[in-house]
C-alpha cells in the first residue's frame, strides 16, 4: 500500500508526518535554549542543525544563547522552594547590606507558594522613591563578589538616565552557596510608584496576567509591568497609545481595585 502511494504521488504522506514531526519537535528543542525565540529556531533548523551539539559549533549564535546552551541541562532543573527562600534572604541580607530599606522580593511561581520554581524572578524597589538609582550595578557587583552570581545574559541599565520608565533589569545565572548547578535569575528594579505594577505583573501567572491586561483595555487603561496608564484613543477610535502618566497605585490591591478585579492573594493567583 505505500509503494502504491509513493509509486502513484511520488511521496509517502506518513514520512511527511514524520519529517514534520521532527521539525516541529527540533525547533521547539532549539527554542528552550534561552535567548533563542521561534524565528531563529527555524533559522537553525533551516541551516541543517538537528540536535544542541550541533548547535554548538554554530558561529552567529549570541554570548547570552551560548551560555543558556552551555547550561542547558542545568537551567531545566526546577529549584526547591527551600532553596528559593534561602537564596532569597541572601539577596535581602546583601541588598540591606548595600541600600539600607531596600525591598527585595521574589515573585513568580516562588511567591504563588509552588513547591519548586523553574527560575526565580526578583523584584526590588525602594520606599522613599529614589534611592533604587545605581543600586542594580552594586547589587550584581556584589552578588559577583560572593559568586552567587555566575554568568550574565541581559544586563540593562534605564534608571540613570531617566529617559523612560527608569526599570533596570539583569538576567543572569546563579548557584545556591557552595554549588555548581546554575539556575536562571532575573533582578529588576522599579521606581517605587511602578513596583506594584511590576510585583503584579512578576507574580503572575501569565493567565491572570492575560486576564489583567484585557479588563484593563476594556476599562480604557493600558497595564504593563511598568505600570497601569489611561489608553488614549486614536482616529478609528480604536485604542492607538497610553497617556505618559501612570495612574497611581501603591499597592497590588491598588491595581485591583482600580479595575474591579476581586482581590487575590498570591497563592490564588495560580490560573
Ligand atoms: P516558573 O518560573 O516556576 O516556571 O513559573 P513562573 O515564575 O510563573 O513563570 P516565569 O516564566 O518565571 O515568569 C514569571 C512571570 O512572568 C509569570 O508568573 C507571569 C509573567 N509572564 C508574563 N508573560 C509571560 C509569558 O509569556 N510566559 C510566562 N511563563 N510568564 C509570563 O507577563
Ligand atoms: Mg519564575
Amino acid at each position: 500500500m505505500y509503494i502504491n502511494e509513493i509509486v502513484t504521488t511520488g511521496k509517502l504522506s506518513k514520512l511527511e508526518h514524520f519529517e514534520n514531526d521532527e521539525k516541529v519537535r527540533t525547533i521547539s528543542l532549539f527554542g528552550e535554549v534561552w535567548g533563542v525565540g521561534p524565528a531563529t529556531a527555524l533559522k537553525l533548523y533551516e541551516k541543517g542543525h538537528r540536535t544542541l551539539d550541533d548547535l554548538q559549533r554554530d558561529e552567529s549564535l549570541t554570548n547570552a544563547q551560548r551560555i543558556g546552551l552551555k547550561f542547558f541541562d542545568d537551567i531545566k532543573q526546577r529549584i526547591p522552594r527551600h532553596d528559593v527562600s534561602e537564596m532569597e534572604k541572601l539577596l535581602q541580607d546583601v541588598g540591606t547590606d548595600i541600600l539600607p530599606g531596600v525591598t527585595i522580593v521574589c515573585g513568580g511561581s516562588y511567591r504563588r507558594g509552588k513547591a519548586s520554581c523553574g527560575d526565580m524572578d526578583i523584584i526590588i524597589t525602594h520606599p522613599d522613591g529614589e534611592s533604587h538609582v545605581g543600586f542594580l550595578s552594586k547589587f550584581v557587583q556584589r552578588l559577583k563578589e560572593i559568586n552567587f552570581l555566575r554568568e550574565d545574559l541581559i544586563f540593562s541599565i534605564h534608571s540613570v538616565d531617566g529617559t523612560d520608565s527608569g526599570v533596570d533589569t539583569y538576567f543572569g545565572l546563579c548557584t545556591y552557596p557552595g554549588r555548581e548547578l546554575r539556575h536562571r535569575i532575573d533582578l529588576k528594579v522599579y521606581p517605587r510608584n511602578r513596583y506594584a505594577c511590576g510585583l503584579l505583573a512578576w507574580t503572575g501567572n501569565d493567565v491572570l496576567n492575560r486576564r489583567f491586561r484585557l479588563l484593563a483595555e476594556s476599562k480604557g487603561y493600558v497595564l504593563d509591568d511598568t505600570g497601569l496608564y489611561l489608553a488614549t484613543r486614536g482616529s478609528g477610535g480604536k485604542h492607538a497609545g497610553r497617556s505618559d502618566a501612570i495612574v497611581n497605585c501603591h499597592t497590588e490591591k491598588d491595581v485591583f481595585e482600580t479595575l474591579g478585579f476581586p482581590w487575590l492573594e498570591p497563592h490564588e493567583r495560580n490560573l
